[in-house]
């Protein structure tokens, strides 16, 4: 059945201005999953462009300075001691080799330099060399990100004195949907580092991992806890999940990909002013479907072969994709 004209406007014109809010409610955003696509992407795109060069995508790379061997379960994560992946667990790398890896992402186009270690939580000795890859990579030139799990107030404050911009700690899916993925530490440990993130002045980067067997309504309870905090993350990465064999997801089904571009697309309207990431699960994903994340608001990627200890694509296919859609690096 057609939908009433003014309906149709209603729903794509409603909130005009001051679209940057903290009160969503669950049945508002269970509305946004259902609309007739065409209007979702419309809407999305429409909000992108109040806020964003609708044709520039922010470049970030990753590198996993301090791989496997973790203590935590999270049932998607290669990098758990847990299960047999192939990942070998190695010690936290040195300052020069990380230096030089970031200094080849830059001279590559990345205008962020994202370090990830496999920490359930960073020893305050470990922070040491932590601080210094901060020091150096801000002395490149180029933004800083980390993700090491979970953190003390002390530690927030080393890492906002160290001069780090961002800090990635997901809430991975819903709360309801958590104790599936992850027992070993509560979704209330991941929103107390978050809030201390958020007082240490620190950016925040947080979002989750869709594709691990969540149903929608999981997808749509992430993302009101994301833009329901009392600020919104300026970063919100949306994964894909990638299934590593050996991990407890590896047979979960495939998300239907208009599925996943609806959760670009509803983080986009509800969080308007943060850059919304389209990270991992983008080598599997064809051009067409990174094409509608594009459209649907989606305005960060990482770049390089590698996330963690995965694969990534290509600087090649990127720079072609890039080309094809007329789409230039976001400045720093
Ligand atoms: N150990 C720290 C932690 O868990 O906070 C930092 C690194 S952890 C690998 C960073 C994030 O990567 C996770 O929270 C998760 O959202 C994402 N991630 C890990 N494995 C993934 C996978 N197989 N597919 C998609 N995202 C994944
Ligand atoms: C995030 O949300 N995704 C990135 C980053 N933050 C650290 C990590 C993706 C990891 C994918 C699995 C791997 O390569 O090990
Ligand atoms: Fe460890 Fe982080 Fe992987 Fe969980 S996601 S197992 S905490 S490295």
């Amino acid at each position: 059945m057609a939908i009433a004209t003014e309906t149709r406007s209603e729903i794509i014109e409603a909130p005009q201005i001051n679209d940057i809010r903290y009160d969503w409610t669950r049945a508002e955003v269970a509305a946004l999953f259902e609309m007739p696509f065409n209007d979702l992407i419309f809407r999305a795109q429409t909000t992108h462009r109040r806020y964003f060069d609708p044709n520039q995508v922010q470049m970030s790379t990753l590198l996993s300075v301090k791989t496997g061997g973790c203590i935590e379960d999270c049932a998607y994560c290669p990098q758990s001691a847990r299960y047999e992946t192939g990942v070998r667990a190695e010690k936290l790398m040195a300052v020069g080799a990380v230096l030089t890896e970031a200094r080849r992402a830059k001279d590559a186009g990345a205008t962020r330099y994202c370090m990830g270690a496999a920490w359930r939580s960073p020893k305050d000795h470990d922070l040491d060399g932590i601080c210094a890859m901060i020091e150096g990579v801000r002395e490149l030139g180029m933004e800083t990100c980390v993700t090491l799990g979970m953190l003390t107030e002390k530690q927030t404050a080393r890492l906002r004195d160290a001069g780090l911009d961002y800090y990635n700690h997901n809430i991975d899916t819903s709360e309801e949907y958590y104790g599936k993925i992850i027992t070993t530490r509560t979704y209330q440990d991941r929103l107390e580092t978050l809030a201390l993130v958020r007082d240490a002045g620190i950016n925040v980067c947080c979002g989750g991992i869709v594709g691990m067997g969540e149903a929608r309504d999981d997808r749509v309870g992430m993302l009101l806890t994301l833009a329901n905090f009392p600020e919104h993350p300026e970063s919100v990465p949306i994964n894909m999940l990638v299934r590593v064999a050996g991990t407890p997801v590896e047979s979960t089904p495939d998300l239907d990909p208009f599925e996943f571009i609806r959760m670009i697309a509803a983080a986009r309207i509800m969080m308007p002013a943060s850059v919304v990431r389209l990270s991992a699960g983008r080598e599997t994903m064809s051009d067409e479907v990174q094409a509608l994340c594009f459209l649907a608001g989606a305005n960060s990627i990482f770049v390089g072969p590698k996330l963690l200890t995965t694969d990534n694509p290509e600087r090649d296919r990127d720079n072609k994709l890039f080309d094809q859609l007329g789409i230039a690096p976001m400045p720093a």
